[in-house]
């Protein structure tokens, strides 16, 4: 298979708005195929290494309203590791951020069942770095969301608020939040900063990338097919855990098998 030529990618806008959207496919076609095939296998219960994902909000059996989210499901499915390891993903993150090392530390797959009147799965108005105290604050944390199925305005696609990665913690911070419009009430803005969104408008194995404290949020999907994609958490060598500590979210990060290092200088 030949390796995708990763697109140009702007670090002074990455540094600017605190989020990128590549609509260039990083990810070839093949590799998105077999990760989707992935998440079909993981969602019907198969581990085919043998090791089950990290305990996760979405059980195989759970209702298929539910928002779909399994976490490290690389552990389980081959396909998926293949997906966070394509060298691009690694090639891209050190282009915006001039890092010499990319190692991913945490992941999320995420499905968005169609819109029903029961299912809750709007993703609420939060900032990654809200739910990661176990790193130092300034760590250079960031998430790489790699779509596997396309994802349109219909789909509920991640909405990103421009320039928000300078605005320190705010105060409004609830993945789980359902209400997008109390949630922005709620939220204060830093003096003489304006609310300005984007979508992440993919298409499969499109990615976006965003800062640790980039707010943004997801509403209902109005397609008739599942929204797919993997939340890919990465770290630089710029980024210590608080007291050099192993704990929760930062668990893996020696298991090079489990958090594999996917960029070296
Ligand atoms: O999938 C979404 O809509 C939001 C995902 C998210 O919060 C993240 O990747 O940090």
């Amino acid at each position: 298979m030949t390796q995708l030529k990763i697109p140009d990618l702007s670090i002074d806008q990455y540094e600017a708005d605190g989020f990128l959207i590549c609509q260039d496919p990083i990810v070839p076609t093949e590799i998105v195929q077999n990760a989707s095939q992935g998440m079909d296998a993981l969602r019907s219960g198969q581990y085919e290494t043998g090791i089950a994902p990290e305990p996760s909000y979405w059980e195989p059996g759970d209702d298929a309203d539910k928002l779909c989210k399994i976490e490290m499901p690389q552990i389980a499915n081959y396909a998926i590791m293949d997906l966070i390891t394509y060298p691009s993903i690694g090639e891209a993150v050190a282009q915006i951020t001039r890092a010499e090392m990319v190692q991913v530390w945490w992941v999320q797959l995420l499905g968005k069942p169609p819109a029903t009147n029961r299912g809750q799965t709007n993703i609420g108005w939060h900032q990654d770095q809200y739910y990661w105290r176990i790193w130092e604050a300034e760590s250079q944390l960031l998430t790489v969301w790699v779509s596997i199925s396309n994802v349109t305005e219909q789909d509920g696609p991640m909405r990103l608020v421009k320039r928000s990665h300078r605005w320190g913690l705010l105060e409004q911070n609830d993945f789980y939040g359902q209400d997008h419009d109390h949630q922005m009430a709620e939220t204060k803005l830093p003096e003489n900063e304006i609310w300005e969104e984007e979508m992440a408008l993919l298409p499969a194995g499109g990615a976006s990338f965003h800062h640790c404290l980039a707010y943004h949020a997801s509403g209902p999907n109005r397609s008739s097919t599942m929204r797919r994609s993997l939340a890919i958490h990465v770290r630089t060598e710029k980024s210590r855990p608080v007291n050099d500590q192993r704990t929760g979210l930062s668990r893996f990060i020696d298991n090079h098998d489990y958090c594999p290092v996917i960029y070296q200088s």
